[in-house]
């Protein structure tokens, strides 16, 4: 045990100790009869022996000091593959391949093996992942409290280029990161009524009544930080119905009941939401948020009275939430009825407390992605909550009429509930009122938040919003997906980096060195070389390494505009077919991303994108001037494949629409350079490179929303512009999908005839001459080499250890806790 002074180190001996104990004892097998499945999951538990040593270290550090912790609320986590990660962590790469070489074990087969955890749809599912990795390796304590879905994100196929989605069986013959804690299950109530009864005080309370009671079964994953003894906790809950449930049905003779009410009770946690667009709305997704909420705030509850009583003032001192968008917007509900139902606070107390300890962050500005329930569903699944909000609007409003007295248009607007279509309480109101600190994840995002979407409360409350860029971690994003090159910037720079990401900025010093040129072109290339083969193996399709990557992978979504880039591509080949001698940069064009199953004009838009590729590939008139792959699946294993492969990074968003995003953070720290338009983070990517290494375009927010809002028209501009006329047209015709018209007709219209909404065509012509400042700096490569390496150089900033220490300081008051127990120190050997 740690506690009980230095753990012997861990050997190499002792590692393949573990190995083959965990082979025979858990699952079953010898050394000889082993699979691949085996391999895997007898080194998850030997590093996860590690890990808990590190868990038992770092809660009695936090016990120790009675020490805040902030309890970090998402539905979505996409904590990506461990086992390189875990290993990177706790210095014990060398000593697990030495240990399974030993027994005849390729390290790296086994680490392929492993699954993606599909938890999340995209970017702010991955920033929670990296805000964990950052919390623990700044010894920041933190949970992570999410749902332990057991279907997560589609698996994304591709039929006759069409999406198709398959369910994603993750579970499926076991996770061995997770620590199931029957022992720590939680209660939550749902449905039924309240009554008014008179306390002992004499004072009228309301008392819930639910119908239904679900249990939350912890399932712990341990998040490793790196350089450090601590671990952050990732905890997830999956819903479980008490054993009584269904017996009382059964002993009614009423078998069936019993089994469909009990899987009603299971299909909360069954499935993520693969979606950010067309859903909400729904009941199963609300009872989940609620879900989340409410065994997030049971257990934090639970914790603080096993270890404070009812010493309710110091509530605020020991604890914080955040709350990952409004998804867990009804902690705020649930935390004020646990402080006045249970704790039997007064309101003020409680709405005080409740407000010191919630910070709300926002992560969209598209209005139809603001959430907001039915006033009716509310009432009916929880209606002591919907009493709650009430009273919360009720007094939250006289405040505001207070201050604003008669301006009734104000309270209409600000109110939790909008009267207007059809009754519904607005999330993003409740989580403003409810948190003292609100933020956006990028500066012009913060600006148009104040601006856009919440004016009166920026105007009523300015003190409570504030700007935090969203950041990545450097260990997984660069250290772990691109060792070579980091091994390349260790050999300049010397180690410690990547816990401290400014230090990059060093390397500029290497940027006109030609050896450092050399070696960074060369690293790039075995890297595009990897992604060749895959792009080989998963989309049949044969790319040169020494022609430019260019890179688009997100979320399949209207204002990304993956469109704009197709419409690129078929440019491109519009113009090797009118010249087929032309001198041209050579370019493999890589898409990914999935789309949102009922989002139809998304996948229409990988329709195109595939039936591009085909068109383009299949030419052999192209003779590999041009390629195009639209690798199936993106997820974040894959991602550390591509990203890495790089040298054009798409950034290509509708000016105003983008919140962030952190796929540019990404590719640039791996040298690519960036293409993007005056967006989210892009504009402070560009600000940190320099305006020379950033190749922008297109129509600012500003300039877009008044084009928007003046009245544009998408066919005077195509008009205008023969080429694009012509790549239209292409579109028409169906120029790319068998000369079926037909089939992609909405995609065109969407741009025709509704008005290109996304200032796809108008931003088209900016967009080609920026493509062409790209190949002209492609084509002299050490100009580009140097440009590259001044771009890894600026990246520092971007490190998602600078966005926590932020929300540290600046919205939970929160401070390191050191954990130096477990002989974390790497050194010659390592130890564990
Ligand atoms: C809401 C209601 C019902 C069902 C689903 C949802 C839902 C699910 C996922 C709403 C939104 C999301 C995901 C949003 C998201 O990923 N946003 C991205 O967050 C990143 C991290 O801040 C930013 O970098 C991106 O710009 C932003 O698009």
């Amino acid at each position: 045990m740690p506690a009980l002074g230095r753990p012997a180190p861990l050997t190499p001996d002792r590692f393949r100790q573990r190995f083959v104990h965990y082979l025979r004892y858990i699952r079953g097998v010898e050394l000889d009869a082993a699979t691949r499945a085996d391999h895997l999951a007898a080194l998850q538990l030997a590093v996860r022996e590690t890990l808990i040593d590190r868990l038992a270290a770092t809660e009695a550090a936090w016990r120790e000091r009675d020490a805040k912790v902030v309890h970090y609320l998402s539905m979505e986590y996409l904590v990506g593959r461990l086992v390189r990660n875990n290993l990177a962590a706790t210095s014990l790469t060398a000593t697990a391949r030495q240990a399974l070489a030993a027994v005849g074990v390729d390290l790296d087969a086994v680490v392929d093996e492993e699954r993606d955890p599909g938890l999340g749809n995209g970017g702010l599912g991955r920033l929670a992942a990296c805000f964990l990795d950052s919390l623990a390796t700044l010894e920041l304590p933190a949970y992570g409290y999410g749902l332990r879905y057991d279907y997560g994100i589609f698996r994304q196929e591709l039929a006759d280029g069409w999406q198709r989605e398959r369910p994603d069986e993750w579970l499926e013959g076991g996770y061995a990161w997770e620590i199931p804690r029957p022992d720590l299950t939680v209660e939550v109530g749902l449905g039924g009524s309240t009554e008014w009864v008179r306390g002992r005080d004499g004072r009228q309370r309301s008392v819930w009544h639910p119908a239904h009671r679900l249990l939350g079964v912890p399932h712990d994953v341990l998040v490793a930080g790196h350089g450090t003894g601590a671990v952050a906790i990732l905890r997830l809950f999956k819903a479980d119905a008490p054993d009584e449930f269904d017996f009382e049905i059964f002993s009614r003779g009423d078998f069936l009941r019993a089994v469909a009410s009990r899987e009603n009770v299971e299909a909360v946690t069954k499935v993520l939401y693969p979606s950010d667009a067309v859903e909400a709305g729904r009941v199963l997704r609300l009872t989940q948020e609620y879900f989340l909420a409410a065994c997030a705030v049971r257990d934090v509850v639970e914790r603080f009275r096993r270890e404070h009583g009812d010493d309710w003032p110091r509530f605020a001192e020991r604890v914080a939430f955040q709350l990952n968008d409004t998804h867990p917007s009804l902690t705020i509900a649930e935390l004020l009825r646990v402080l006045l139902d249970e704790a039997g606070l007064p309101w003020d107390e409680a709405f005080v407390t409740t407000r010191a300890v919630c910070g709300y962050t926002n992560h969209t500005l598209r209005p139809e992605a603001l959430e907001a329930w039915p006033v009716a569903l509310l009432e009916h699944m929880l209606p002591r909550h919907a009493q709650i909000l009430y009273d919360l609007n009720l007094r939250f409003l006289e405040s505001v009429s207070e201050s604003h007295p008669g301006d009734l248009e104000l309270l209409r607007r600000v109110s939790l509930v909008d009267e207007n279509n059809g009754k519904a309480f607005r999330m993003a109101h409740l989580a403003v009122v409810g948190s003292h600190r609100v933020n956006g994840v990028a500066a012009l995002h913060t600006e148009l938040l104040k601006r856009q979407v919440l004016p009166d409360f920026a105007a009523i409350w300015p003190e409570r919003f504030v700007s935090i860029t969203n950041g990545i971690t450097p260990r997984r994003w660069l250290a772990e997906c691109n060792p070579v090159l980091a091994a390349a910037i260790t050999a300049r720079l010397g180690d410690g980096w990547t816990t401290d990401l400014e230090r990059l900025s060093e390397l500029a010093r290497f940027a006109d060195d030609p050896g450092f040129q050399d070696a960074f072109l060369a690293i790039k290339r075995d890297n595009k070389r990897a992604l060749a083969a895959l792009l080989q193996r998963v989309c049949g399709v044969g790319a040169d390494p020494d022609s430019l990557f260019d890179v688009h992978v997100k979320r399949m979504h209207e204002y990304k505009r993956q469109l704009l880039k197709v419409l690129h591509v078929v440019a491109l080949y519009r113009r090797i077919k009118a010249d087929p001698r032309r001198g041209v940069v050579p370019r493999t064009v890589v898409f990914g991303g999935k789309a949102a199953p009922a989002y139809h004009l998304a996948k229409q838009v990988i329709r195109l994108i595939n039936g591009v590729a085909s068109v383009v590939n299949g030419d052999p008139g192209v003779e590999g001037r041009l390629r195009v792959a639209f690798v199936p699946d993106y997820r974040v294993s894959l991602a550390e494949v591509i990203i890495p492969a790089a040298d054009l990074s798409e950034q290509i968003s509708t000016a105003g629409t983008e919140a962030s995003g952190t796929g540019n953070m990404k590719l640039a720290l791996n040298g690519a350079l960036t293409i993007g338009t005056l967006d989210g983070a892009n504009i402070e990517i560009r600000e940190a490179v320099g305006e020379e290494s950033f190749f922008s375009f297109g129509l600012d927010a500003g300039q877009a929303e008044a084009l928007l809002a003046q009245g544009y028209d998408p066919r005077a501009v195509t008009a205008a512009d023969p080429e694009l006329a012509a790549v239209v047209d292409d579109l028409r015709r169906g120029v790319f999908v068998g000369g079926d018209g037909a089939m992609l007709r909405d995609l065109w219209a969407a741009l025709m005839e509704h008005g290109d909404r996304f200032l796809v065509l108008a931003d088209f012509r900016a967009y080609v001459d920026a493509q062409a400042r790209v190949e002209a700096l492609f084509a002299d490569r050490r100009a580009w080499a140097a440009a590259a390496i001044r771009n890894v150089a600026a990246m520092g900033r971007f490190s998602a250890d600078r966005a926590v220490l932020e929300y540290a300081r600046e919205v939970w008051d929160l401070e390191p806790v050191p954990v130096r127990a477990a002989g974390w120190r790497a050194r010659a050997g390592e130890s564990g």
